[in-house]
């Protein structure tokens, strides 16, 4: 076992909530911290230590509380300043650590720093955001940045003329962290927060903060993948140096920043404990196998075998996160597991040890706990996401047929993780008692809800319970060395992880058929621990398996 330096939150387990979605308490139809307090057993039966809460600011949901307006008030569909410090004082009674998102690369047109900004060129929070003037004077945007939902990212503000930078909608322009006031003004918001008593913050798109300030060209590759352009700033470290400095070195708390865009070297540098800047960063490489923005197209076992290893192989400075889903990528039974009614629960179970047994700091996401599923949407306009309306336009001038579109967003859309929490089989899958929910629910909920699957020993739910207990205070499978025993094999996917006194083995049939496996002879006795199989047992010495479709166990060797 390699020389790790054992942290917290190496070893304890993430739950994401996205609290539009969690629980309605008051009837809305929207979620609500109520809701979450509501919720708290539930949480605790199902056994996560950490619960990373998607924004609970004040704002007007251009992008369901991605674009914030006022980092101190909370979203009065969410409830009050009251509800929180409820929440988290009974979070922390459970022994539940919070996290929440830092959105801070943008705000919301509408927050007071913006409104004053677009009066006029001499206001004293001009500055907040980053304005240029129109190129050769002849209306021209000042490059040609395309942002992330549609259009230029420059957008002209008839007041003065000039044009304001926003790389996601035009209702979220960047904020100039060039300002040393804007900095200022965000430790402060960090440090209201953790003064409170949260456990750290999820930093949303963090690698993107600082700009170039050339705004050069992009060539038609970058144009395709801007982030790549926007995420190698050349300030962002100093900028990181200096949050710390000023305050997360203040703190015993962790942090998870959204490494979108960044190549693997940027991440590795960014989170190198040494020169601790940030705990832990989401790669995309793997919940995002096979993505070219809207399209998913076709990938292989072995490809997806290969990043783990990479992420794996790491030096003993660096930790990975494990994740499948989050509230901005479609479901991961729907995508990785089985949607074939026999398999669907197996795969959903097989998903569990996948995510709990890698190493890294694994994060779950509402709802996968019970297996919940990608909806099925029949139009377009039954989408609420910005993205999917905001890029509508242009994919279709590009040439693009609706169809298309409809049946890659139906495998790739944010909305599939946007649907309520199914809680029971009444109307609504039990997450609103009013009328109307804000979003639709999954047409599956009669099936898959978590009512059903809390009396089910053998559910999904129950499943996700027993491997977390299992993985809890076990520092072996927490931090052991990882080894992929069969890299090139299409249809398996078996490792080990060698800690100090035990040597797991976990395989993992991700396969609609039968394959047969024979392990390596050095293993002599095998004891299996956990099987999403009612009944496995492989007597010693044995060395020839026969694995089930999406048969998968974990098993302890000597
Ligand atoms: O999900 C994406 C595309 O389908 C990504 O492009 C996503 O926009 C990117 O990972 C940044 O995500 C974060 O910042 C956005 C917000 O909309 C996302 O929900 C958030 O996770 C802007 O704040
Ligand atoms: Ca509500």
């Amino acid at each position: 076992m390699k020389n790790v330096k054992k942290k917290w939150w190496k070893e304890q387990v993430v739950y994401q909530i996205y609290p539009r979605s969690f629980k309605d308490s008051n009837g809305d139809g929207i979620g609500d911290l109520k809701g979450i307090i509501s919720k708290i057993d539930y949480l605790k039966e199902l056994g996560i230590d950490i619960v990373w809460l998607s924004p609970h600011y004040d704002s007007p949901n251009a992008d369901n509380g991605y674009d914030i307006r006022d980092y101190y008030k909370v979203m009065a569909d969410f409830g009050t300043m009251e509800d929180f410090d409820e929440m988290l004082s009974l979070l922390k009674k459970n022994n539940i650590k919070l996290i929440i998102d830092l959105v801070v690369n943008h705000s919301s047109d509408e927050h007071e720093w913006f409104q004053q900004s677009r009066l006029s060129k001499d206001n004293p929070y001009r500055d907040y955001y980053v304005w240029r003037a129109g190129k050769n004077n002849n209306g021209e945007a000042p490059s040609n940045w395309p942002s992330f939902f549609g259009g230029p990212a420059w957008e002209k503000d008839e007041a003065s003329g000039e044009y304001y930078l926003h790389y996601f909608a035009k209702k979220q322009p960047d904020l100039n962290w060039e300002n040393p006031k804007v900095r200022e003004n965000v430790y402060d918001i960090m440090k209201f927060w953790l003064d409170k008593g949260v456990d750290g913050f999820r930093m949303d798109v963090i690698t993107l903060i600082s700009k170039d300030q050339d705004f050069p060209a992009m060539n038609e590759h970058q144009l395709n993948h801007p982030e790549t352009v926007y995420a190698s700033g050349p300030r962002l470290h100093e900028f990181l140096d200096e949050m710390n400095t000023e305050v997360l070195s203040k703190y015993d708390v962790m942090t998870v920043g959204e490494a979108f865009g960044v190549s693997d070297d940027l991440a590795y540098k960014i989170t190198d404990e040494r020169d601790q800047k940030i705990n832990l960063v989401f790669l995309f490489d793997i919940a995002r196998i096979g993505r070219d923005n809207w399209k998913q197209n076709s990938w292989d076992l072995p490809e997806l075998k290969a990043l783990f290893a990479q992420q794996s192989h790491s030096d003993e400075f660096h930790w990975p996160t494990i994740f499948f889903n989050n509230h901005d990528n479609p479901r991961s039974v729907s995508k990785f597991g089985s949607m074939d009614p026999k398999y669907r629960v197996l795969s959903a179970k097989l998903l569990a040890i996948l995510t709990l047994t890698q190493k890294g700091t694994p994060f779950l996401y509402q709802g996968e706990e019970i297996g919940m599923t990608n909806e099925v949407f029949k139009a377009i306009e039954e989408f609420d996401d910005v993205e999917v309306k905001g890029n509508y336009d242009q994919i279709i001038a590009s040439g693009v047929t609706t169809d298309t579109y409809l049946k890659e967003l139906n495998k790739s859309s944010r909305d599939h993780s946007r649907t309520p929490m199914q809680w029971n089989n009444t109307k609504n899958a039990g997450f609103t008692n009013g009328e109307k929910s804000w979003f639709r629910v999954n047409a599956n909920y009669p099936e898959i809800n978590v009512e059903n699957q809390l009396n089910d020993k053998n559910s999904i739910f129950n499943f996700y319970k027993n491997v977390l207990r299992f993985r809890k205070n076990n520092d072996d499978l927490i931090y052991g060395d990882y080894e992929d025993l069969c890299p090139e094999h299409h249809s398996l996917f078996v490792f080990t992880r060698k800690g100090i006194n035990k040597t797991y083995l976990v395989v993992l049939n991700m396969s609609n058929h039968e394959v047969s496996y024979t392990l390596p002879t050095i293993f002599k006795n095998i004891e299996v621990v956990i099987t999403n199989y009612n009944e496995l047992s492989i007597p010693p010495g044995q060395s020839h398996l026969i694995l089930r479709p999406w048969e998968a166990f974990i098993s302890a060797i000597t």
